[in-house]
């Protein structure tokens, strides 16, 4: 085991501005608007603030299947929240999302908009309106929603955890390496063993859950997320593999990938979706 040399854990923390890191230049203390921004708003009822990570594509995905189901009212606009740059600080993403992460959606077409913060109560919100995607069924959206919310209560062990001192922190520390991937080895078995012998999350059906959880764990696998599926071992869990591809290949999930995208293939970036026509 290596261990991080010369430092004194202080009486009272400091905030030091420059302690590196692949986020250093965003990561704040204190929460609040650092300017003055008004968010745009275009043509349609559901207006999306957000940027395709994992947890913004969980929303893109989501209105996506509710429009290939024929739900007009899920039309929407994408516009793209640069996290990079800080516009998630921007007075207006604020209004939205007080805690100044994406996504976050604005429901224009309620007496007043109502704005919805988190991707899992974005995906319940959605989903009640609209009636898809929770099963009806007692026993099963009990199932779906425990399930969102592993998924909402895991991932930062995924994200925040092993994918940041794997993939981004200024230094590899085996100790944080090692903490994290036993976790989300841990989880990704939890999702093995629940996806032998049911076909989807929640059981037979395709359901808010699996467009929760497929983002991040469906995504590490299938390396699209911090260069680290033979690390993990992704091959080996075999049974989240078979739904990572069987949800990969649905159509409205290749489209909702696509949404508010800025990085990767230049062909395969939609960096704001205000039309159909938008993701050709
Ligand atoms: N629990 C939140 C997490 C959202 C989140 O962490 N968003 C990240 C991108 S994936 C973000 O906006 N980060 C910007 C920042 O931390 O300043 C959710 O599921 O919506």
């Amino acid at each position: 085991m290596n261990f991080p040399a010369d430092y004194e854990v202080p009486k009272v923390w400091q905030w030091n501005q420059a302690n590196g890191g692949e986020f250093a230049n965003i990561n704040r203390p204190v929460a609040g608007p650092t300017h003055d921004k008004e968010l745009p708003v275009g043509q349609h009822p559901l207006q999306l603030y957000s940027l395709a990570t994992p947890n913004g594509v969980k929303v893109t995905v989501m209105l996506e299947e509710l429009l290939a189901l024929g739900h007009r009212g899920a039309e929407y606009d994408a516009w793209l929240i640069n996290i990079r740059e800080g516009d998630q600080f921007g007075s207006g993403f604020v209004a939205v999302n007080p805690n100044s992460k994406i996504p976050a959606l604005m429901d224009r077409s309620t007496a007043e908009p109502t704005r919805v913060f988190e991707s899992g109560s974005i995906l319940l919100y959605l989903a009640e309106k609209f009636g898809a995607f929770l099963p009806r069924d007692h026993a099963k959206r009990a199932e779906c929603l425990s399930w969102l919310f592993w998924q909402m209560g895991s991932a930062p062990y995924l994200g925040g955890g092993f994918g940041h001192f794997y993939a981004y922190a200024p230094m590899k520390i085996e100790y944080c390496i090692d903490r994290f991937t036993m976790e989300v080895k841990r989880q990704l078995d939890v999702l093995d063993r629940r996806l032998a012998d049911h076909e989807y999350l929640a059981g037979d059906e395709y359901t808010i859950a699996d467009i929760a959880v497929w983002p991040w764990y469906g995504g590490v696998i299938a390396d699209n997320s911090y260069n680290a599926a033979e690390f993990l071992d992704g091959a080996s869990y075999t049974n989240v593999l078979r739904w990572q591809k069987k949800i990969a290949d649905r159509p409205a999930v290749q489209r909702g990938r696509r949404v508010n995208r800025i990085v990767g293939p230049e062909e395969l970036q939609v960096r704001e979706r205000h039309d159909a026509s938008d993701i050709s």
